[in-house]
C-alpha cells in the first residue's frame, strides 16, 4: 500500500529561498514520516542545485519506502522546479542553472516513467501530444503523456517545437480522439491557436478533441482560441481526457457542448475540494 502524502495543496515555498534547514521547518509534507519528509526536501534541493545524479539516487530510497511515483512527481519534483522558475524570473538563476535543473527532472522522470506507465491495464483511446512550434519545454508535457499512458491511452508524443502541419499529419496517421498542445512561453502560446486554425482549414476540427496546457495557458485562453479542454495539470488533463473518450465520446471536437461538459468537470472538482476542506474544518 503506497504511503499517502498530501501533494495537492498550494504550498508556501518561501523556505526554498533560504536553505535546506529552513525547509525542514516548513509544514510541507508534515503528514509524511519524518525521514520521508527529509528525503523530499533533499530531492527538491538537489533539483534546485542542479545535481542530477544525486536527484536520481534519492528517487530509489523514496520508492523503496513505498512513496508512489506520482507523489514524487507532484510533490518534491514540482516544488523544486517551481523554485528554479522563480529564481530564473528574479534573475537569480540564468539559463545554465535552469538547464541543470531540467536535467535533474529528466533523470528522475526516466526512473519513474516505466513505473507509472506500467499501471496501464486497458486501451481506452489514442492521444497525440506535442509542444508547439518554437517551444523547447517538454517536462510538463512528458508528465502529462506518462499519466495519460498510465490511464490507458496510447500516446503519440511528437516531441518539441512541433509545427501545425506535423500535428495534422499525425492526426491523419494515427486517428486519435484527442490532440494536445503544450506551450510554456507567452511567445509560443499563439501557436496553439494557429494549429487550431489549420485544423479548421483542413476540415478536421470535428475529428479530434483539442486539449491545451502549459504554464501561461488558462481557461480564458482555451475559450478564446476555441480549444475543447484546458488541463491546469496532468491529473486534470487525464480526468478530462477519460471523460472525452467515455461519456462524451459521441460529441465532436469543437462542439460547444463538449466545452461546457469540460467546464462542468472543473466546477464539480472545485465543489468537491470545498466540501473536503469544510469537512476538515468542522472536524
Ligand atoms: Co524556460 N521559461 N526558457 N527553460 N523555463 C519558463 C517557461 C519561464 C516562465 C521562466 C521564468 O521566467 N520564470 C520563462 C517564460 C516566460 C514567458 O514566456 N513569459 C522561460 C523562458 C523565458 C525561457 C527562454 C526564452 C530563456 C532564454 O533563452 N532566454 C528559453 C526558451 C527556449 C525555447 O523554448 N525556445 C527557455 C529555456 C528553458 C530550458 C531549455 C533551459 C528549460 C526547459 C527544459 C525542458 O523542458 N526540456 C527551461 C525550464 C526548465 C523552465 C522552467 C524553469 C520550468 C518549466 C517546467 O518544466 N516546469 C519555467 C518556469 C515555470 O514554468 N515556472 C521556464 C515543470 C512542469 C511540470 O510544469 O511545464 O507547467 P509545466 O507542466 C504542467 C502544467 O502546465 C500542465 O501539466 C504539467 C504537469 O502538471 N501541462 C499540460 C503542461 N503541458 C500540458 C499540456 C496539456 C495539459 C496540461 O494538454 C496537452
Amino acid at each position: 500500500m503506497p504511503l499517502f502524502i498530501e501533494t495537492e495543496k498550494e504550498w508556501d515555498l518561501e523556505d526554498l529561498q533560504y536553505d535546506f534547514e529552513d525547509s525542514l521547518e516548513t509544514d510541507r509534507w508534515l503528514d509524511a514520516p519524518p525521514d520521508i519528509k527529509e528525503l523530499f526536501h533533499e530531492i527538491e534541493w538537489n533539483i534546485i542545485d542542479g545535481e542530477h545524479e544525486e536527484t536520481s539516487d534519492l528517487i530509489h530510497p523514496a520508492l523503496d519506502a513505498d512513496v508512489s511515483p506520482r507523489t514524487l512527481v507532484a510533490g518534491p519534483m514540482a516544488t523544486g522546479i517551481a523554485e528554479v522558475g522563480r529564481r530564473f524570473k528574479m534573475d537569480e538563476y540564468f539559463l545554465p542553472e535552469v538547464m541543470m535543473s531540467a536535467k535533474c527532472m529528466h533523470s528522475a522522470l526516466g526512473i519513474l516513467k516505466p513505473l507509472i506507465v506500467a499501471e496501464k491495464s486497458e486501451d481506452i483511446g489514442t492521444v497525440v501530444v506535442g509542444t508547439v512550434q518554437g517551444d523547447l519545454h517538454d517536462i510538463g508535457k512528458k508528465i502529462v503523456a506518462m499519466m495519460l499512458e498510465a490511464a490507458g491511452f496510447t500516446v503519440i508524443d511528437l516531441g518539441v517545437t512541433v509545427p501545425p502541419e506535423d500535428f495534422i499529419a499525425a492526426i491523419r496517421e494515427h486517428d486519435p480522439q484527442i490532440v494536445g498542445f503544450s506551450a510554456l512561453l507567452t511567445t509560443t502560446m499563439n501557436m496553439q491557436w494557429e494549429t487550431i486554425k489549420q485544423l479548421k482549414a483542413e476540415g478536421m476540427r470535428g475529428d479530434v478533441k483539442v486539449f491545451v496546457g502549459g504554464a501561461p495557458i488558462s481557461q480564458g485562453w482555451c475559450d478564446k482560441i476555441g480549444a475543447d479542454a484546458y488541463g491546469v495539470d496532468a491529473l486534470v488533463a487525464v480526468e478530462k481526457a477519460k471523460a472525452c473518450v467515455q461519456e462524451y465520446r459521441d460529441i465532436k471536437g469543437g462542439d460547444p457542448a463538449l466545452h461546457g461538459a469540460m467546464l462542468a468537470l472543473d466546477a464539480e472538482r472545485v465543489a468537491q475540494q470545498a466540501a473536503k476542506l469544510e469537512a476538515v474544518a468542522s472536524g
